[in-house]
């Protein structure tokens, strides 16, 4: 190759650079005519230079400062052409169209809410009916009229949280059965959902106020085999097709006292870290109300017998979500309830 033939070549090359460039309406079209331009590899300016050595050490001087000066113009006429680029917003009728969408946030229901609407649901369709009662209970109304004895250590004020001599924060939601006792007559069947207060250290398995869920049957000839039919199944349709068992227990309240227990639902029985390997998880007490309940609420315990249950959603929810520590329930940290909403 000679000199003439190198220059009319670099000049050919300059020449279809300035109208690419130009030509380059976006700034993907733009990095192609700069690849196809000075691109390292497959570049027509490079490949040009690439052919230098073929030329005498004189022409090669020559041809090496306009190729210089070429590569120069050229990579200012494409940087030039970038910053116009980018300067353009495409405008229709004066909205800016590269402005980014405001993020839609996706609300939903608090998983201890919706365990506590499926329960509500399972109960509505049995006959009971949803009773509420006030946070702040009297003392007689939360352990008294509930049997407990009066050196109870649950009525001490180490567990639970006194606004006075005789009003507390209720530490269950026995005291809303209670005043439907004394207001209502039976046949009763009621459903007493609500947060209820204990005076402990918030750690991964303490809150100190919660969600639970009771509820009361109250008629004459109530037995145990309407709490246990009745009990069984609710399991049966909350947590699906599974196994329950029932072991005796121990409430002031109740006698006899029982809780219940379902297959676990993550190793189906056989045993795992989630159900301390025993099969299975315990969901909730229950009893037949002793009959000094219904004579302090003014119900004939000669004529009436009842059963009673509570259950605590929250750790509900924690079993049916795999969620590890009670805290996740209260922080209310979006990236978890994200995760929730559906
Ligand atoms: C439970 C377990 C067993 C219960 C008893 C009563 C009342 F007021 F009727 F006596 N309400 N709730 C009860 C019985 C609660 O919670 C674990």
């Amino acid at each position: 190759m000679t000199l003439q033939e190198f220059l009319a070549r670099i000049a050919e090359v300059e020449e279809r650079a300035v109208s690419l460039v130009a030509a380059a309406s976006s700034m993907a079209e733009l990095e192609a005519a700069r690849n196809h331009l000075v691109g390292r590899k497959s570049g027509e300016l490079s490949a040009l230079i690439r052919d230098l050595p073929s030329l005498s050490a004189e022409d090669r001087r020559h041809a090496g400062a306009a190729a210089n000066r070429v590569k120069a113009s050229v990579e200012s006429l494409l940087d030039s052409r970038g910053s116009a680029l980018s300067a353009t917003v495409p405008l229709v009728s004066g909205i800016d169209l590269t402005m980014p969408a405001r993020r839609v946030w996706k609300g939903g229901k608090h998983p201890v809410t919706l365990v506590i609407e499926e329960i509500e649901e399972i109960f509505r369709e049995l006959g009971f009916t949803i009773a509420l009662g006030p946070e702040a209970e009297t003392e007689w109304h939360n352990f008294t009229a509930l049997n407990f004895p009066p050196d109870h250590p649950a009525m001490d004020m180490h567990d639970t949280l006194y606004l006075d001599e005789t009003v507390l924060l209720r530490t269950h939601t026995s005291p809303v059965q209670i005043r439907t006792l004394q207001s209502f007559a039976p046949p009763i069947r009621i459903l007493a959902p609500g947060n209820v207060y204990r005076r402990d250290f918030f750690d991964a398995s303490h809150a100190p106020v919660f969600a639970q869920v009771e509820g009361l049957a109250v008629d004459e000839g109530v037995s145990f085999v309407d709490l246990k039919a009745t009990l069984t199944n609710f399991a049966k349709r909350f947590f699906g097709a599974t196994r329950t068992r029932f072991r005796p227990s121990f409430f002031p309240f109740t006698e006899p006292s029982a809780e219940m227990d379902v297959e676990c639902a993550l190793c189906k029985g056989s045993g795992c870290a989630a159900c301390k390997n025993t099969g299975w998880s315990e969901i909730l007490g229950s009893g037949m109300v002793h009959p000094s309940v219904l004579d302090a609420s003014g119900v004939d315990s000669e004529r009436y017998t009842g059963w009673a249950f509570g259950m605590g959603p929250g750790r509900i929810a924690m079993q049916r979500y795999g969620i590890p520590d009670i805290r996740i329930l209260y922080d209310s940290d979006v990236r978890f309830l994200e995760q929730m909403a559906r």
